[in-house]
């Protein structure tokens, strides 16, 4: 028997009651993907916006010995202009809960603690992946092997630039991950809305995306799906405007000699500051878009699993 231990918002608590449809986000974008205070803020709003769509949103993280489903708004606060969190994965999600750590979740963290409170779909901006050079640093992230084993089905908005996206998808689809892109045939590179790679799976509908979930878990699959959701047409960034500043971020990464959890979070920020801000201004709306996609998602299956029960 399971015993985590979980601490619910009242909000989530409530909708647990309910049966309402949840989405979870992850923190580890609010601790370590943007700068203060649009991290917060866009924490805000991605929330609003889920219960705008008719679905509560869920923030994970993890303080003082619990895992937190929901964030009320103080502790959102703290955490978002705390210095000192640590970044948290499947290695070491158990050794910072029994330490007491502050620790935010990344994606593969947060699929861990969303599948503990039986949330199924978790909205987020951009997954780990394998690195760019991972045939020598054999950097690929726990993000991946997360996605074969866990039942969460996450929506993003493809793999980053600074990533290697054929291997990205090599590994997923050598690890059985569906990868669905949403309304289109080739899959989204996060701040673009194409990439020169077809998708594997194409979906046009929140219905569909729920219907595949399910029926996973009926063919007894372990692990999750990968919904690829492109950035909306107006926030969009061309490839070529961004391809000299991840050249750029990468290099000082290597010169830096920048390894293993710290290299996302150096990119992230780098590419911030050498696009002056444009390339966090397209992250917040495609994080915005990612949850309503998920709420979508959320409720599509709540009520499939309502009409199987009645
Ligand atoms: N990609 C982004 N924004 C992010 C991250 C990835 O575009 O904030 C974060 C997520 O939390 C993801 C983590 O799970 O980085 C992956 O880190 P790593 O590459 O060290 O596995
Ligand atoms: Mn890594």
């Amino acid at each position: 028997m399971k015993n985590a231990p979980l601490k619910f918002s009242a909000e989530v608590a409530k909708a647990r009651a309910n049966g309402l449809p949840i989405v979870a986000l992850e923190s580890t974008i609010i601790t370590h993907g943007m700068p203060y205070p649009q991290n917060v803020e866009t924490a805000e709003i991605v929330e609003a916006d889920i219960r705008a769509a008719g679905a509560v949103p869920a923030t994970i993280a993890i303080m003082a010995g619990q895992i937190y489903v929901g964030l009320e708004a103080d502790e959102l606060q703290t955490l978002a202009q705390a210095s000192d969190v640590a970044k948290l994965s499947r290695a070491d999600l158990a050794f910072a809960l029994a330490t007491g750590q502050t620790g935010a979740t990344t994606v593969a963290a947060t699929m861990i603690c969303a599948h503990l409170a039986g949330i199924s779909i978790f909205a987020t901006g951009g997954i780990g992946g394998v690195h760019r050079g991972a045939e020598s640093t054999f950097d690929i992230s726990a993000d991946l092997e997360e996605l074969a084993q866990t039942p969460v089905t996450v929506v993003a908005a493809g793999a980053k630039a600074i990533l290697d996206l054929p291997k990205t998808m090599e590994v997923l689809e050598t690890r059985g991950v569906p990868v669905i892109a949403y309304g289109q045939d080739v899959l989204p590179a996060f701040w673009s809305r194409t990439s020169d790679l077809p998708a594997p799976l194409r979906a046009d509908s929140a219905k569909e995306i729920a219907a595949s979930h399910a029926m996973r878990a009926r063919l007894g699959l372990p692990g999750g799906q990968l919904i690829a959701n492109p950035i909306p047409a107006e926030a969009e960034i061309p490839a070529n405007a961004l391809r000299p500043h991840i050249e750029q971020a990468l290099s000082e990464a290597e010169t830096q000699g920048i390894a293993a959890k710290a290299v996302t979070p150096f990119l992230l920020q780098r590419i911030f500051e050498l696009t002056e801000g444009a390339s966090l201004t397209a992250n917040i709306a495609l994080v915005r878009n990612n949850a309503r996609l998920a709420s979508n998602i959320a409720k599509a299956l709540t009520l499939a699993s309502a009409g199987k029960s009645a």
